[in-house]
């Protein structure tokens, strides 16, 4: 990328007001299949993609899924990021443009809090990646990576321990913070919720987990969301093309 991708997500937010990102789960499909997911979210407009799973993923796969993925953005003469959402170090990649360098900062887990970021670190600096600082929260539900990440889940009627976690982050140094409902909930992460996390705090707000629709996709933008995310979507959709532009249309 010529230009540093968290400016180029600044500059698209300030542009449009919210940008929308493609999360590619390598472990859901084979790597041709997700350069033709890609090719057709290029079609649709969306901002980026991310690229990242909780299980089944190593590192042969994440750097086989990138590559296909950057074929699949680059068919159009486009330029748009990369940037790795990863579960730990065996899913980072040097093909890749950037990398959430996250903390799931309500799990148990020390592992998911410190340990393997501490293990990557030295890794994503021999790969040149460019690293953005992110405070990761799981909220209620919170699907698989939930689990895995032994979150304390933070209850969906207490947007002000979402708050209190986001802050703690902001002044740990981070500069994003993704609200993650886990991938296929049931409902995405309450209004209330992040419309407090944007309004008392200085962090850009990444909102995912259980975005189905354009209606979803519109209460999150109307409460404050920078950032949407969308995987699952793409995998369960027959029109991947039209099923993300009608989330673009609604949201820009
Ligand atoms: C998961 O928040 C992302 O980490 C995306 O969730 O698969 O439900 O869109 P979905």
């Amino acid at each position: 990328m010529r230009v540093k991708v968290e400016e180029l997500l600044k500059e698209i937010v300030d542009a449009d007001g919210v940008a929308h990102l493609t999360l590619i789960d390598p472990a859901r499909q084979m790597p041709k299949d997700a350069e033709k997911l890609v090719s057709e979210a290029v079609k649709a407009g969306t901002d980026g993609f991310m690229v990242g799973g909780s299980t089944g993923v190593d590192s042969t796969i994440i750097d086989e899924t990138v590559l296909a993925m950057r074929r699949g953005i680059e068919k159009h003469h486009e330029e748009k990021p990369i940037i790795l959402f990863p579960s730990g170090v065996h899913t980072l990649s040097r093909h890749a443009d950037a990398v959430f360098f996250m903390s799931m900062l309500n799990s148990r887990d020390l592992t998911y809090v410190i340990g393997n970021q501490m293990i990557g670190a030295p890794l994503v600096r021999s790969l040149r990646l460019e690293s953005i600082p992110m405070a990761y929260l799981v909220i209620e539900p919170g699907g698989t990576v939930g689990y895995v990440g032994d979150a304390k889940l933070i209850p969906r009627s207490k947007p002000e321990i979402a708050v209190a976690y986001a802050l703690a982050g902001e002044y740990l140094g981070m500069r994003f913070v993704y609200l993650e409902a886990g991938s296929g909930a049931s409902e995405p992460v309450p209004e209330t919720m992040i419309s407090a996390v944007r309004n008392e705090t200085n962090l850009m707000v990444v909102v995912g987990g259980g975005i189905r629709s354009p209606e979803d996709a519109k209460l999150c933008r109307d409460a404050g969301a920078h950032i949407l995310v969308t995987g699952s979507l793409v995998e369960s959709s027959k029109n991947v093309e039209k099923s993300i532009s009608s989330i673009i249309k609604v949201i820009k």
